[in-house]
């Protein structure tokens, strides 16, 4: 595996001088400045590309070149921004950067309940916690017809925990799931957040895989033309929330995905933390069945929870096996012939990390540089015995 890191800009506290003490020699990142649905121009990537480049690191993945939310809804100028996003393709190839990852989640990217979540050694992880999102669905946004996606036992405990919480703590719930988490495209208000959710009312998970599949089938082409190669993440957390539709979340809808297209441009970012939140997903399984069009690791494990919620893990323990797993991508590579990038997906906040202000949360140097110098250590071990 190619040992990348992923790296927010200038505005990042760590460094690419810290991405290279790590011993990555890759660095993930986007114009994170563009707005959604925009070109990205020639001198713009090139300029990143420079800084990267400067200190003697390679841009291996780009994550990620938003789809806009048009796209996904197939509605207003949709045409436009697929246009635009097929520009953005020519230009990154021209600047010989040619791996994409992309997402086609409804409004949100990722989501947590609880950004800081503090762990028995005093470190703290990302949660995902099914009361609190509760709680968030019915008190703070109240969203009509939520009691349909809850068990009687998660309103329950909801409703209690919303009687104990002060403003503070409500606000905070609020923060994380509307503009807490890095990358994502928008921060969002609650009205404006409604609004965009009423906007897929009548969209089905087989309507949003249709505008998937004509998104792809007018971009890969001009990918494959350019030497691109496009990787969609999986939905995290890999469940529908808010009443949204999440289309990427399992085996089966990976292989409607590889369906879409018939092409190794239209790949996948496989996610062992989104896809091992869901505890039918078969890894290893899953890695051997699309080793041709996995592109890109995210490699993270979580400890699933029995009503759905979720923490982050230590890289090496947690619900989801990362022996067996990386004992596939070993494998797999061998069998392609190939590196494949890697990145430690996200890590805890621990020791100067704690000391750090405005953090991008899960993207921590000291937490994110354990994982990978613990990932790094289990490859070696595997590939030499
Ligand atoms: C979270 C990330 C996601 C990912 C996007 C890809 O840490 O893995 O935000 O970058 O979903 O488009």
């Amino acid at each position: 595996m190619k040992e990348t890191f992923r790296w927010f800009g200038k505005s990042d506290q760590v460094t690419l001088m810290d991405i290279k003490q790590a011993g990555a020699t890759g660095v993930v990142t986007a114009l994170h400045h563009i707005s959604n649905g925009e070109v990205w121009e020639v001198d713009e990537i090139e300029e990143v590309k420079r800084e990267i480049e400067g200190v003697g690191l390679e841009w291996s993945f780009i994550e990620s070149i938003p789809v806009h939310e048009n796209i996904k809804l197939k509605k207003g100028d949709y045409k436009k921004r697929i246009e635009n996003y097929k520009q953005s393709i020519r230009n990154v190839a021209h600047c010989n950067v040619k791996n994409i990852c992309y997402n086609f989640m409804p409004v949100l990217d990722w989501t947590r309940t609880q950004l800081f979540w503090e762990l028995e050694d005093g470190s703290t992880a990302l949660r995902f916690d099914k009361v609190d999102m509760a709680v968030f669905e019915k008190y703070i946004m109240a969203r009509v017809g939520l009691e349909k996606d809850y068990s009687q036992e998660v309103l329950d405990k909801a409703k209690d925990r919303f009687q104990t919480m002060t403003e503070q703590d409500k606000k905070n719930l609020e923060d994380s799931i509307l503009k807490g988490l890095p990358g994502t495209v928008d921060d969002l208000t609650i009205p404006v957040f409604k609004e965009m959710i009423s906007e897929y009312e009548h969209i089905s998970h087989d309507d949003l895989k249709d505008n998937l599949s004509y998104f792809l089938n007018e971009v890969i082409p001009v990918a494959e033309e350019n030497g691109v190669v496009m990787a969609i993440h999986p939905d995290d957390p890999p469940m529908d929330i808010m009443g949204l539709p999440r289309i990427i979340k399992s085996e089966k809808d990976l292989d409607d995905l590889v369906g879409f297209v018939d092409s190794p441009s239209n790949g996948i970012t496989f996610c062992t933390g989104s896809l091992g939140a869901n505890q039918n997903n078969d890894l290893p399984k899953m890695i051997e069945k699309f080793k041709d069009r996995i592109h890109f690791l995210h490699l993270r494990n979580v400890k699933r929870e029995e009503d759905g919620s979720f923490y982050e893990d230590n890289h090496l323990e947690g619900s989801s096996d990362m022996y067996a797993i990386v004992q596939s991508i070993l494998r797999i590579e061998k069998e392609r012939n190939v590196v494949l990038p890697m990145r430690p997906d996200h890590g805890h906040q621990m020791l100067s990390d704690l000391q750090t202000k405005n953090n991008y949360a899960g993207y921590s140097a000291i937490g994110r540089l354990r994982g990978l110098a613990e990932l790094r250590g289990l490859s070696l071990g595997i590939s030499r015995a």
